[in-house]
C-alpha cells in the first residue's frame, strides 16, 4: 500500500566513469553554462580572442535533447551568461587587459558591445533559449558560483547533484565543476554537451574530471543521460 513511498524506490543511475552516477529525484539540477552568441557565433567574444568558434556548434544538438529531457522530468534548470555591466564597473582591469583580442570586452562588435549584459551577443543562442520558469544567472567570472546567488538557489531547492553542460569545457565548465565539487555537490558532465575551441583541451578536460576515481566528478554522454532522465519524468512508469 505504501509502495510509492518506499525508501528503496529505485534511483536512476547513469552509466558513467568512474562509476554510475545517481539521479536522486528532486535533488538534481541541470546547469547550462554560457551558451551565448558571444561564444558560439562568428564575430563574438570567442572569435575576438582568436578562436575557431565552429568547434562549439556540435554541442547544440545533444544539449537541446538533454534540455528537453530535463524539462520533461520537471528538473530545476539554470542557465548562466558570462558578461558585464554596461559601465564595466564589475570588470576587473586584469580581465579587461587579458590576451590580445581584436576587440575588448565593452567594445562595439557585430552583435552589440562585446560581452555586455543586455546586448544581443550576450544572450543565449535561440536553440537553447530559456523558457518560463527557468533561472538565468549573470556571472562576471568564469565560475558560476563566483559573485552570484547560485549557491543560495541550489540550497533553496535542496539540490545535491548537478549536471553541468555548456562552454567552454576547460574554462567556464571546468571552473564551475571545481567550484561545485568543493561545495559538496556531485557533478556529472555529459561529454558531448560541453565544447572547447581546442580538441585536445576537450579530451584532457574531460579526462581530468573523472581521473583519480572522480576527483572532480563523473563523465558520461547525452545518450546515456537521457535514458535515465526519462526514468525521472513524471509520466514514466
Ligand atoms: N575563452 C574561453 O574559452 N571561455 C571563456 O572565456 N568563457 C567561458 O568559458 N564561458
Amino acid at each position: 500500500m505504501f509502495d510509492d513511498l518506499s525508501p528503496t524506490a529505485t534511483v536512476p543511475m547513469v552509466d558513467a566513469v568512474p562509476t554510475p552516477f545517481a539521479l536522486p529525484p528532486g535533488q538534481v539540477a541541470l546547469i547550462v553554462i554560457d551558451m551565448q552568441r558571444d561564444f558560439l557565433l562568428p564575430g563574438g567574444f570567442g572569435e575576438t580572442l582568436g578562436n575557431d568558434v565552429s568547434q562549439l556548434a556540435a554541442v547544440i544538438p545533444p544539449l537541446r535533447e538533454v534540455l528537453a529531457a530535463a524539462r520533461a522530468a520537471g528538473m530545476l534548470i539554470i542557465h548562466t551568461r558570462e558578461g558585464h555591466r554596461p559601465d564595466l564597473s564589475d570588470l576587473p582591469p586584469a580581465k579587461h587587459r587579458r590576451g590580445k583580442p581584436s576587440l575588448r570586452i565593452g567594445d562595439p562588435g557585430p552583435y552589440g558591445r562585446i560581452l555586455i549584459r543586455g546586448e544581443y551577443g550576450h544572450d543565449i543562442v535561440d536553440e537553447l533559449a530559456p523558457i518560463a520558469g527557468e533561472i538565468v544567472i549573470d556571472k562576471p567570472g568564469k565560475g558560476a558560483f563566483y559573485a552570484t546567488d547560485l549557491q543560495l538557489i541550489l540550497d533553496s531547492h535542496d539540490i545535491t547533484s548537478l549536471i553541468i553542460t555548456g562552454v567552454t569545457t576547460e574554462v567556464c565548465v571546468h571552473t564551475t565543476v571545481r567550484e561545485a565539487n568543493d561545495r559538496g555537490y556531485e557533478v556529472l558532465v555529459p561529454s558531448d554537451c560541453v565544447g572547447s575551441y581546442f580538441p585536445e583541451f576537450q579530451r584532457i578536460g574531460l579526462e581530468m574530471v573523472a581521473a583519480q576515481g572522480g576527483i572532480f566528478g563523473w563523465v558520461s554522454d547525452s545518450t546515456r543521460l537521457i535514458t535515465q532522465l526519462r526514468q525521472l519524468a513524471p509520466s514514466a512508469v
